[in-house]
């Protein structure tokens, strides 16, 4: 690791970045040296309140009681809106793409302003109070922002779940956070097919008795079934809204909304995140890690239904008056150039995705990429996992042109922002390397005696205190809040995660703890031996999983996708072998490979390890729920094909 290659921080003479080398670590020292003191200089700086908070932070990890700027009153929507209308209200607030190339908006602040108020007010004619929770199933159209912005408006906690999830999962969540209203459209559009996310949510309602009102966005003229007690169409109720809502008086600790997330064990949890810390993190994030300017263009390809989608389209870019872009549709349609084009055609200086969206363009080819200018574009971000080498490279050289600098941005939906990360102007990168803790995040890694480790080591990745964007608990189930976070090494905050920190103080993220595998009782990170096959030409995608073994302890299983004209065969298997022993060392080697047409993934693109080490260990029978998949038919496939 201390071989890889560094590159040196991008300079341009006609742009000065908001945060240069000297400045992070001067900013970063005093973060940590006086937290109250730096974070209430922040709170002033980056948002408006109506009145002050009594104390900054009041934090136990040990009982999981968090708390930032209690006492001070904000209002999200006011911030991200009402405040930029002096001097911004003309400029665009949201450009949207949508699934088909010739389909645009542009919504002004002004206009965003008077649409989220409209649907305030629409909201509150369906009795929505403060405190309610609201949930949100909708296509990635300007109406969910609008939706979520008019909830932080009156008050309302906002739930908003993934458009690919199933009825089913629907219904869990809409049950377990007591949702009363649910907003939704009558379908989306992706990739040229449709969904049909209304008829989905009547199947969910069916065992959702106590919601009394759907409401209904009629964005695709796609056929529905219509309940009169029940169903609301959104724009007809709109039309009689006023463009004026007063926004509700909020304390900072307040709940903005619920975002369901799946661990290890049990049903999702509903991540609690609150209003003035959540809104001054996202928005101070959004600024440094992006060095955003005034005047940018913004352009995060996240779905609304995930953390990244809240923080880094919608609040974090409006609360510092940013022009955020809104997408669709997929980057592989109508072709695999879509990302390119739109880039073009918006004139997108920073562009933010999935690393699995890298791979599955990297395969394409680079001819995709080349044929449009991306001269617009400034900085690169990535996010969701681990990116192994070989795709930041490729994104570095073939999207960026060596122009741009990679940001492997680290945190979680529990983060509420981001945590390690480089920032353009201030860090050198290693390609596959998170870098280095953001302003006020205090990293440690633990062995397993719960013992922090020092200078070059590998360990539970967690947190020493707490940052203003942490949840704050478990919709109704605060024990689980303590039991899943703090239980394990009390007095910090654990992630879940494995790093390594390596001599520059730079840390690797190497996957989820659970997915860490224990061959011979060598610790060896799946992240690892995929990164490696995936270096090898043939390879476009790797699924690393252990399953068990009677002399090792645990055997490694991998599932490889190979390049389009590529096919499997004995040889190439051996190949692939050798090659992993190659790059990583012996201790490596892959003891089964199958060649695999598909991955099984979730919606948001995360391989779904779980069900790969089921079919590793031969035990299918408990292969457990495959409906949040985005296809669950990839697993039969992959049964037969087994070895
Ligand atoms: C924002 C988001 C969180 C988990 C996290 C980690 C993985 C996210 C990563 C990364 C390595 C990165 N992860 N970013 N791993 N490098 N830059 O993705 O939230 O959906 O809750 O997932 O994703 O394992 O613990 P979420």
């Amino acid at each position: 690791m201390s071989e890889v290659k560094t590159y040196p921080i991008i300079k341009s003479p006609q742009h000065k970045p908001h945060i240069d080398e000297e400045m992070y670590h001067r900013m970063y020292q005093q973060s940590i040296r006086d937290p109250d003191k730096f974070w209430g200089r922040m709170a002033h700086q980056f948002i408006d309140w109506f009145e002050p908070w009594d104390e900054v932070s009041n934090v136990d990890f040990k009982k999981a009681e968090i708390s930032w700027f209690k006492g001070g009153k904000l209002n999200a929507s006011y911030n991200c809106i009402d405040r930029h209308l002096k001097d911004k209200a003309e400029h665009t607030a949201i450009i949207w793409e949508g699934d088909e190339p010739d389909q645009q908006r542009y919504i002004s602040y002004q206009e965003l302003h008077d649409e989220v108020c409209q649907f305030a007010n629409a909201l509150k004619e369906r009795g929505v109070k403060k405190g309610d929770r609201v949930c949100i199933y909708m296509p990635m159209i300007p109406e969910v922002g609008f939706a979520m912005l008019a909830c932080a408006r009156i008050g309302a906690v906002h739930s908003v779940v993934f458009g690919g999830f199933s009825p089913e999962a629907l219904k869990s969540r809409i049950l377990d956070s007591d949702c009363q209203v649910l907003i939704t459209a009558d379908a989306s559009a992706r990739g040229g097919k449709k969904v049909p996310l209304k008829a989905n949510a009547d199947i969910a309602l069916k065992d959702c008795p106590d919601v009394h009102t759907v409401m209904v966005v009629k964005s695709q003229d796609y056929d529905i079934s219509w309940n009169d007690e029940r169903d609301v169409d959104y724009f007809e109720l709109k039309k009689d809204m006023p463009k004026e809502c007063k926004p509700e008086v909020m304390d900072a600790e307040d709940p903005l909304f619920i975002l369901y997330t799946s661990g290890s064990t049990g049903k999702p949890k509903g991540v609690l995140h609150t209003t003035g810390g959540y809104l001054l993190y996202t928005s101070m994030t959004h600024k440094y890690v992006f060095d955003y300017h005034e005047g940018e263009i913004y352009w995060c390809t996240a779905d609304a239904g995930w953390i990244t989608g809240h923080s880094y389209i919608f609040y974090g870019p409006l609360a510092n008056g940013a022009t955020t872009l809104v997408f669709e549709g997929v980057p592989t349609y109508p072709s695999t150039s879509r990302f390119w084009e739109v880039i073009d055609k918006h004139k997108v200086s920073i562009f933010y995705t999935a690393p699995t969206a890298i791979r599955a363009l990297m395969a394409g080819g680079n001819e995709a990429v080349t044929k449009c200018s991306r001269q617009s574009l400034r900085i690169l971000g990535t996010v969701g996992e681990p990116i192994n080498p070989e795709a930041w490279e490729w994104y570095y050289k073939i999207v960026g042109e060596e122009r741009c600098p990679i940001i492997d941005t680290w945190w979680q939906t529990e983060t509420g922002g981001i945590l390690i990360t480089p920032l353009p102007g201030a860090t050198p990168l290693k390609p596959g390397s998170a870098t280095r803790p953001f302003f006020g995040v205090e990293p440690a890694l633990l062995d397993t005696d719960a013992k922090e480790l020092d200078g070059v080591a590998n360990g539970s990745l967690v947190m020493k205190n707490s940052w203003p964007g942490q949840m704050r608990s478990v919709w109704g189930d605060h024990q689980r809040f303590y039991d899943t976070y703090f239980s394990q090494f009390p007095g910090y905050y654990f992630s879940g995660d494995g790093a390594q920190r390596d001599s520059d103080g730079y840390y690797w993220i190497t996957g989820r703890m659970d997915d860490v595998l224990n061959v011979s009782g060598h610790r060896m990170g799946t992240a690892e031996i995929e990164s490696a096959l995936v270096l090898h030409p043939k390879v476009a995608e790797a699924a690393v999983v252990g399953y068990p073994h009677d002399i090792k302890g645990q055997g490694i299983y991998v599932y490889v996708t190979l390049m389009k004209g590529q096919k499997g065969s004995d040889e190439l298997k051996d190949e692939l072998v050798a090659h992993v022993a190659k790059e990583i060392g012996p201790i490596a080697k892959p003891d089964k490979l199958q060649f695999a047409d598909d991955l099984p993934k979730t919606r948001s693109g995360k391989i779904m390890r779980r069900i790969l080490r089921k079919i590793a260990a031969d035990d299918v029978e408990h292969i457990g729920d495959t409906s949040t998949l985005a296809e669950p038919a990839v697993v039969e496939k992959l049964i037969e094909e087994k070895l």
